[in-house]
Formats: C-alpha cells, structure tokens, sequence
C-alpha cells in the first residue's frame, strides 16, 4: 500500500480511530478503578510483559542511557501499548458490525476480546470486565455517529462520543486513584520511643551545606515496576513455606505481638552509581525474623530462600542472612509509607537494597539454589555492599577554607574512619566522624576543612572497623555494584 493510500484510509476512518484511541484509554482506566490495587489491572500488566520480554540490546540501553528516565519510559509505553491494545478491539467490534450488520454481534467481539485479553494479561474478573465495557461501546458509538444524515450534526455525535469516552477514563482514572492510592502511615505506638531516638541522630549529624543528616529527609525508592501494590495491613499475612517442616502463617497483629525493636538501617542500591543518590538511612521499628523462621523447621540442600512480595517481585539469597533479617512496620515513628513496603518490608543487614523485600508476603525455603529477579538480568546484587564514602557537600568559605563533607557506609564491617586527600592522593588526613547510631549497619557522615589554595583534587576513601582501607579500584555499578574513591575537583576563589 502506498504512503498516500495509507493516509486517505486514515483520513477516511479517522472518526472510529478516535473513537477506538479513547475507548481504549477508557478500558484501561476503567479496569484501574475497579482494579483497588494498582497492580491488578491491564496497564500495570502490559508494562510486566514489556519489561520481561524486552529484548537484551533493549535492556542494555534503558539501563545504561535513560538511568532514572528507565522508570517513566516504561510506564509511558505501557500506557501507549494498553490503550493501542484495546483500541484494535473495539475495532474489530466495528468492523464485524460493518461487516454483518450487526450492532449485536460487533459489540459482542469487542467486549469477549477486551475481557479475554485482560482474563490472559492476568488481571481478575473485575478488572477484566470493567475493560470489556468500553472496549464494547466503540462499536456502539462507531454506529451512532454514522446514523445522522448532515455533517455537522455527525460531527457534534463524534464529538459528544470521543469526549464521553476520554470523561470516562478521567473519571475511572481519579477513582482508582482514590481507591488504590491512598494509605495514610499511621504514627506508632511507640512514637516517643522514636522521637527520642530520632533526637539523637539529628544531634549527632553533622552540619554540611546541602545535604542532609544521618536521618534521611526522603529516602530514595527503587522499584521494578511503575504501580506499588495497596496492602493493608488487615488484609497482609506472611507464610514461611517451601521446604519446612510445618508452614507457619503469621498477620498483622500476630507480628505486633512479637518483640518490638528499633533499628537504624542504611540502605544502598546496587545500581547506585559511585557518588549517586540511592543510599539512605531510616529508624525502622519491627521484629527480628529469627524466631519466626526456626519456628517452621527449614530444611532443603541450599540453605536459601526466595521472597516473594505482592507485586510479584521475588529474590534469592542464603538463609543465614534471612536468620538476622528484620521485619520492619515502622519507618522514623510512623506505619511504613505505601511507597516503602507498607505494611511490611524485610531489612536484611549489609545486603545490597534489592534483597530487602517490600509488601513481604511470603518465605520459600528452596531445595535448590535458583535466581532472583534481578539475578536473571545479571546483576549481582543478593550479597554484601562494597564499601563507600561519598561527597555530598563542598562549601567554599568567605575565609578561603573549604570544607567537605558527606556520608561513608560500609554495611555490617561499619565505618571507623574516613580519610581525605586534597592533593589527589599524595597525602591524606582523618576526616572529623559523626558519632555512631545504634545499630550494625549504619552509615556514618564525614567531614573535613582545609585552606584551599588554586586547584584542589579532593579524594575520599573509607576504612573499615578492621582497618581495611576501601579499594581504589573503579567499577561501574552493573553488575556488581560501583566501587572507588570518589574525587571531585574543587577550584579555589583565590
Ligand atoms: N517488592 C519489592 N521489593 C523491593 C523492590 C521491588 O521492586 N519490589 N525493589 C528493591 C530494590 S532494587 C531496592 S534498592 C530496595 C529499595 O528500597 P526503598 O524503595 O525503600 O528505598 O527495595 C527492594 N525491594
Ligand atoms: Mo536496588
């Protein structure tokens, strides 16, 4: 078919390729609003089979070159994909009316297409049937604006059609937003506990311009996919299944139950490029996972465990580390925001982020050694961090010094100093160390002044409590998470 040809088709068809675009915007949103929980409706669908099926030179790209452009990128196809995906099915309801003469029959085809596609996507009955309905009204719409015999008054039915069906989807849209979005963290019990403690570490910050204290002020997010799931927290349980000698099931208030702990616990990405900004720090409030575990009799030939949350996602890693686990509820005095794991999240310390499981729900005591999410993309990210010190803050002073500073984190071996060069690595000096937070796995922050005079090379480096001094050597964050010391050049006024 020729360019032209293609084009007058379009042109010739252009009132039910709006109509179909906004019946399919509108089945989508209308399957997020009965859906309640984000991940449960086409759109949240589409976008998993996307981002598990791309193809690997796609991978590479979103992982090297859009970075934190990955996230929206993918939402936004998702969204272009979905709507595309039901609009061809409200045109073959078109199509099959056209063809048969037949309102019955058209309507028919759109509404077994749009609720079967959704039935394979994965998504529930509800879902499935709340897409079905304006998938079905294209033909419906398709029909009535052909009915009338003058121009103008087709026009305004199209119209009238199109804007009807884009109200729906703005209407639908709205509602699933109230109905999946909305957790409101309630503050703790034990809100003076946390206040005391949260006291402390603002005491024991160090004061640097532009970055903040030992507390985070908002902690970075990771996620895998574009909708968090809403659980609340009547609804969740955790069951530790697999290969135990009994499962053991435990709710919300069974876990309230249980012995109450406050934990401060950094935690870093594995994607976290060398001086990036996914690296925070929180007071958790939860209970330790041993008990819980020893109390299902986990047995198995690899000694490791699959997680698995609410929004699918699922992680591999050895049960010893599961054994000084933490089921965190509480996050700096309040429930778990929705976006951190409400209403329960694991902590397993000194491990990369990704094995620290959000919306928890269950515990696969494995057989046999298998792969996480993440581990089937080739990251390395189920063990221990690498060691770092990053610049947060360089402030030059009226007086010619300058004075450096930011956060150093070396997961479970704990930071004991932090050392500074200005001269690119000739000399060094002991950096001034913020006070230690309660807690084994901490990040600790830095700070260090000196009279700068023209061009300074500042590199700073970490040592451990056991005096290892972190390795120079530079490696990207993929696969195995960035390692180095991280410099910056400072350009002295004078
Ligand atoms: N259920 C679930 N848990 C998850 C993730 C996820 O996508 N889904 N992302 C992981 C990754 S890669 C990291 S780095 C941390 C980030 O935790 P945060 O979002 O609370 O900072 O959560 C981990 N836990
Ligand atoms: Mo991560």
């Amino acid at each position: 078919m020729s360019a032209a040809r293609i084009r007058a088709g379009i042109r010739g068809n252009a009132p039910e390729l709006g109509l179909a675009a906004a019946g399919g915007l509108a089945a989508v949103a209308a399957s997020f609003a009965a859906a309640g929980d984000p991940t449960a409706f086409v759109g949240a669908a589409v976008e998993a089979v996307i981002r598990d099926t791309a193809p690997e030179p796609v991978v590479e790209f979103v992982r090297s070159d859009l970075r934190d452009l990955a996230a929206p990128t993918l939402l936004a196809t998702a969204v272009v994909a979905a709507t595309a995906l039901f609009a061809l099915f409200g045109l073959a309801g078109v199509a099959v009316d056209r063809r048969t003469d037949s309102l019955g029959a058209g309507v028919a085809v759109a509404a077994v297409l749009g609720g079967g596609a959704s039935t394979l996507l994965g998504v529930g009955p509800l879902p499935a049937l709340a897409a079905a309905v304006p998938t079905a009204l294209v033909p419906v719409t398709a029909r009535a604006t052909g009915a009338p015999t003058t121009v103008s008054k087709r026009r305004r039915t199209l119209l009238g059609s199109v804007g009807g069906l884009l109200g729906l989807a703005g209407a639908s849209t709205v509602l699933g937003t109230q109905r999946g979005g909305s957790i409101d963290p309630e503050p703790l019990d034990e809100a003076a506990e946390t206040e005391t403690l949260l006291s402390t570490a603002d005491e024991r910050s160090l004061d640097l311009a532009g970055t903040g204290g030992l507390v985070s002020d908002s902690f970075y997010e990771v996620d895998y996919s574009n909708f968090d799931p809403t659980v609340r927290k009547d609804d969740w349980s955790l069951t530790v299944t697999g290969e135990v000698e009994e499962e053991v099931t435990v709710d919300f208030e069974g876990l309230r139950d249980m012995s109450t702990e406050h934990r401060f616990v950094t935690l870093r990405c594995v994607s976290d490029p060398l001086n990036g900004n996914k690296m925070d720090n929180a007071l958790w409030t939860g209970t330790p996972l041993a008990d819980l575990v020893e109390e299902a009799g986990p047995g198995g030939g690899c000694e490791c465990v699959r997680l698995r949350a609410a929004d699918d996602y699922y992680q591999v890693f050895p049960l010893a580390a599961l054994r000084n686990g933490f089921l965190a509820y509480g996050m700096n005095g309040t429930e778990l925001p929705k976006g951190h794991g409400h209403p329960v999240r694991v902590l397993i310390p000194g491990h990369w982020g990704e094995i620290n499981v959000k919306w928890i729900t269950e515990i696969e005591v494995l057989d046999r050694d298998a792969e996480g999410y993440w581990e089937e993309r080739g990251w390395h990210g189920t063990g221990p961090v690498e060691t770092v010190a990053k610049i947060g803050s360089v402030d030059e002073r009226d007086d010619g010094t300058v004075r450096v500073g930011g956060h150093a984190y070396a997961g479970t071996r704990g930071v004991s100093a932090v050392e500074v060069s200005t001269d690119g690595g000739d000399t060094w000096s002991e950096a001034t160390l913020s006070p230690t937070l309660p807690g084994d796995d901490v990040w600790r922050m830095w700070a260090h002044e000196f009279a700068a005079d023209g061009t300074h090379e500042v590199v700073v480096r970490a040592v451990e409590s056991d005096g290892t001094v972190q390795p120079r050597e530079e490696t990207d964050a993929y696969p195995s998470g960035a390692t180095g010391w991280v410099s910056r050049t400072v350009e002295a006024e004078r």
